[in-house]
């Protein structure tokens, strides 16, 4: 199966357009090093453009915008989408995977899940219609009151590389779901098949405007869709810090934002579990999409008792994960996403080796393959609470092992971190496992698993890692706003 790299334009009001400085960038495949094609790169001028196209949208005609267009006839246009991704499958699969290198297997499940969402969120909007207007009981009978939902508006959505379409549809689908009409700006570094959801949109004959996808840097494209006065909300999925920079932004507009930012999860495994399963999960919860996700359990804590075995058991499992180009049958590791992401690994690697930490495996990139951003499966232990690898979030395959020796020892490392996006608990001990979920302070707590997802749970995190929830209907609540409408209802004067 040979796919070239399609060349797109900017989509903006159901056209796609040059960008208006004519500026690109390339697409280097991670795997090979080499550039595969270009992608546009936009400005504050096609932003413009975009906000323009996406608030026509909104408001054109009363009564046939697509804010007040019913929630069955958004339906339609999802579940046309969800069709269209479900029949290009294998193709947008290996365009995610060429473009941020996780393996094709892992993408396709990724087009699966998106194509899920559309259909999950299409149910909704149906849903949405018979709920819009709901009563409010009120002490005096003078007076009748209901709350209206409404869309938010335009919204702008913004975007990481790690699951560069699913991310995006995380958001678009809610929002149109909701009757918003939205700019989507993914990430520079793995944008090619949000342009792909672009060309389907065209194909199912959405209307112009109300899905725009401006591809481009941070700075110069995603930042004036931060600061426009006609933007109505922002939702970010990224790192911390340029959370930070979007919630200052925002704040000048007082525009609201939702953020699910970075992670350091805990996973914690006791002593009475089944330690082949456990060591399973442990690994999976930390290395799969190549340790470049946001609620990898990067921190395990496992008892004292059965370390010994348990770190054995890993870490002969991690040398035989797979690691190659990751359109390579049977891979399970491929390459992460960029330059810039593999030095910085390198960087916490390097760090950790210097502050005294042991290496149980990895650490370095796979001897056999000379080129592409590849580290092996990195297992570290003999580490301190307070180093930087323990701390902080790395983003690729390392995973960190500490010991405990009671429960509330367990506790209370999970719990000392500046995140609260997710934690899991392995134990055969169901009492236990319900105390730990109420004590994990995060967003999201597997128990008995790491890292399944479903588009009808709620999904974001606590402390640093953000604030505001996705999917579910949670997910449709960030892009509805609750009017109240009182009337007074009575003949006798006020
Ligand atoms: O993220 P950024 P980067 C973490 C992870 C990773 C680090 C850096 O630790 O190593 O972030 O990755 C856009 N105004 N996560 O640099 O900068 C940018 O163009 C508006 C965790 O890729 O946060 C991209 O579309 N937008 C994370 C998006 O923000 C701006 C997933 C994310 O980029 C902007 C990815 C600005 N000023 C990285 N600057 C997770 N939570 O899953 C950048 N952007």
């Amino acid at each position: 199966m040979s796919v070239a790299i399609p060349r797109r334009l900017l989509f903006i009001d159901g056209e796609w357009r040059e960008p208006v400085r004519h500026k690109r960038i390339p697409i280097i495949n991670p795997a090979t090093e080499e550039p595969i094609g270009e992608i546009p790169a936009a400005t504050a001028e096609d932003v413009e453009l975009a906000v323009a196209a996406a608030r026509r949208a909104l408001t054109r005609n009363r009564g046939k915008d697509w804010a007040r267009t019913s929630g069955a006839a958004r339906a339609k246009y999802l579940r046309a989408i969800a069709a269209k991704i479900t029949e290009r499958k294998s193709e947008l699969a290996k365009l995610e995977t060429l473009d941020c290198g996780k393996p094709l297997d892992e993408a396709a499940w990724d087009m699966d899940d998106v194509a899920g969402c559309f259909e999950y969120y299409a149910d909704l909007a149906e849903a949405l219609d018979g709920k819009q207007r709901a009563p409010v009981s009120l002490p005096m009978q003078t007076f009748k009151s209901y709350v209206l939902k409404e869309p938010i508006g335009v919204v702008g959505l913004i975007t990481p590389w790690n699951y560069p379409l699913l991310m995006g549809v995380w958001k678009v689908a809610p929002a149109l779901a909701a009757g918003c009409t939205a700019i989507l700006k993914p990430s520079e570094l793995a944008s090619v098949t949000c342009l792909e959801l672009a060309d389907i949109c065209k194909e199912v004959g959405l209307p112009p405007g109300v899905l725009n996808i401006v591809t481009g840097f941070g700075p110069e494209a995603g930042a004036p869709l931060v600061s426009h006065p006609h933007v109505d909300k922002i939702a970010f999925t990224g790192s911390t810090e340029t959370g930070r920079r979007i919630m200052t932004a925002a704040a000048q507009t007082i525009k609201p934002v939702s953020l699910e930012l970075g992670g350091k999860s805990p996973i914690i495994v006791f002593e009475d579990v089944d330690i082949e399963k456990a060591v399973e999960w442990s690994l999976f919860g930390c290395f799969w999409t190549n340790g470049q996700i946001c609620s990898a359990t990067s921190r395990l804590l496992v008892h004292e008792s059965i370390s010994k075995e348990f770190m054995e058991r890993l870490v002969a499992w991690a040398k035989n994960i797979k690691i190659s180009n990751p359109l390579e049958e049977g891979c399970r590791l491929g390459p992460v996403v960029s330059e810039g992401q593999y030095e910085k690994i390198k960087k916490f690697i390097s760090t950790a080796k210097s502050e005294g930490a042991t290496f149980l495996c990895g650490g370095g990139r796979p001897q056999h393959l000379e080129k592409g951003f590849f580290i092996e499966p990195t297992i570290i232990t003999d580490v301190d609470t307070s180093m930087q690898i323990w701390r902080d979030e790395v983003f690729g395959p390392v995973l960190c092992i500490k010991t405990f020796s009671t429960e509330e020892e367990a506790v209370e490392l999970a719990n000392d971190t500046q995140f609260g996006l997710a934690g899991a608990v392995i134990s055969k001990d169901p009492e236990r496992c319900n105390r730990i979920s109420e004590e994990i302070q995060a967003g999201i707590v597997w128990v008995n698993c790491s890292q399944p997802c479903f588009c009808q749970a709620p999904w974001g995190g606590n402390k640093r890692s953000g604030f505001g929830r996705e999917l579910g209907e949670w997910g449709l609540d960030n892009y509805l706003s609750v009017k109240q409408v009182t009337e007074y209802i009575s003949d006798e004067p006020w």
